[in-house]
């Protein structure tokens, strides 16, 4: 556990990675790959964040397999020619001192959906839809009411292995930082839930049962990552739904995922149910990040709606989470770095590119 005298300028050692500081561009979907493949618009948006000093710059949920992706244009680290622009996206975020992370992530039942200017309903098979793999075949609901198919043990294993070879893919494309998402409704946060996995083998039923496939899949995901490089794990710390997944559920989880050499729990919520009522404010998903971190003995991430540099930094002097994700405050704002240190009287910490030195 880094220690307690830690502020949002501090830096971050996990394993043999050191982050400049505790501001992390969170994972956001882009939906502007082709076929996979990133194009220039990763490179000016992920690059740009990275400049302004992010102490992370996360790449978007990138699909480890096609009928893994939210949308057609997801990102994608199922082919090896996904490799080369990725490379060159992540030399130029490590180039600008940011450390460069993927999410790697299988959507589930919430797959096959159309981009959210297009509409985020699930797709007809007629405008390129294609069949979704689940624990259990419960549809989502709502936009998304396609029943998924329930996966059978040997879709599990080639799951697992297409979350293997995403990894071995991932480190070769320049990545230090690796994040497996299992929140927000995608099919491993699909198999935690009660209320997405009716399953009555050895993955469903009790919680032991229901974490198996994550345990099994960031055990074999931490096999072939290197020891010297951060893994993370994204869970949504509660369904916000009655009989579902919860908070206690996810300290247990934590304590499981710390045994198989994770280093950090990146603490989201929501997504499993249309109906979740989601008390929506700034850092409310903060105190999830707080208690796993303390019950847990594990780094966590803060995120959600956190957009003052001065909440920011509260957070991590509170050991209420060792880094703070930003998503949607980094679209307003991709200078966030800057101002912070700006706001927080830390410009000795984070300096602007030279190039923009005489701006500031
Ligand atoms: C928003 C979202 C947050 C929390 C629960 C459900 C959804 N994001 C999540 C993104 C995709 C776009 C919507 C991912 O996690 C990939």
């Amino acid at each position: 556990m880094p220690n307690e005298a830690a502020h949002l300028f501090a830096p971050l050692t996990i394993k043999s990675v050191t982050l400049r500081n505790r501001i992390g561009v969170s994972p956001m979907c882009q939906y502007s790959s082709v076929d996979g493949t990133a194009t220039d618009w990763h490179l000016v948006h992920l690059g740009a964040r990275a400049a302004a000093g992010a102490g992370s710059v996360i790449a978007e949920a990138t699909a480890v397999s096609p009928e893994g992706r939210i949308s057609p244009g997801d990102a994608g680290l199922w082919a090896d020619r996904h490799i080369e622009p990725l490379l060159r996206i992540n030399r130029f975020v490590k180039g600008q001192g940011a450390v460069p992370g993927v999410q790697l992530a299988h959507a589930g039942r919430k797959a096959s959906a159309a981009r959210p200017w297009e509409g985020v309903a699930h797709l007809a098979d007629a405008d390129g839809g294609w069949p979704t793999l689940a624990p259990s075949a419960l549809a989502f609901g709502g936009d998304l009411p396609k029943v998924p198919q329930a996966m059978s043990e040997a879709d599990i294993a080639r799951v697992q292995g297409d979350f293997v070879a995403a990894t071995q893919r991932a480190l070769a494309a320049g990545y230090e930082w690796l994040e497996v998402h299992a929140a927000h409704g995608y099919l491993l946060h699909a198999f935690l839930s009660p209320l997405s996995n009716e399953r009555t083998d050895r993955y469903g039923g009790s919680f032991e049962n229901r974490v198996r496939f994550l345990i099994e899949t960031t055990r074999a995901v931490r096999a072939v990552w290197p020891d010297r490089l951060p893994l993370g794990v994204r869970i949504s710390c509660s369904d916000w739904a009655d009989g579902g997944w919860d908070i206690e559920q996810s300290v247990a989880l934590a304590r499981l995922l710390k045994a198989e050499d994770v280093d950090l729990i990146d603490c989201s919520s929501g997504g499993l149910v249309p109906h979740a009522k989601i008390p929506v404010g700034p850092g409310y998903q903060v105190p999830f990040a707080e208690r796993i971190r303390h019950e847990a003995g594990i780094a966590t991430a803060a995120v959600g709606l956190i957009t003052a540099p001065t909440h920011a930094d509260e957070i991590v002097r509170n050991g209420r989470a060792d880094l703070v994700l930003l998503a949607r405050e980094m679209l307003r704002d991709a200078q966030w770095p800057l101002r912070a240190a700006q706001a927080l009287g830390q410009t000795a910490a984070l300096k602007p590119p030279v190039q923009y030195q005489r701006a500031w």
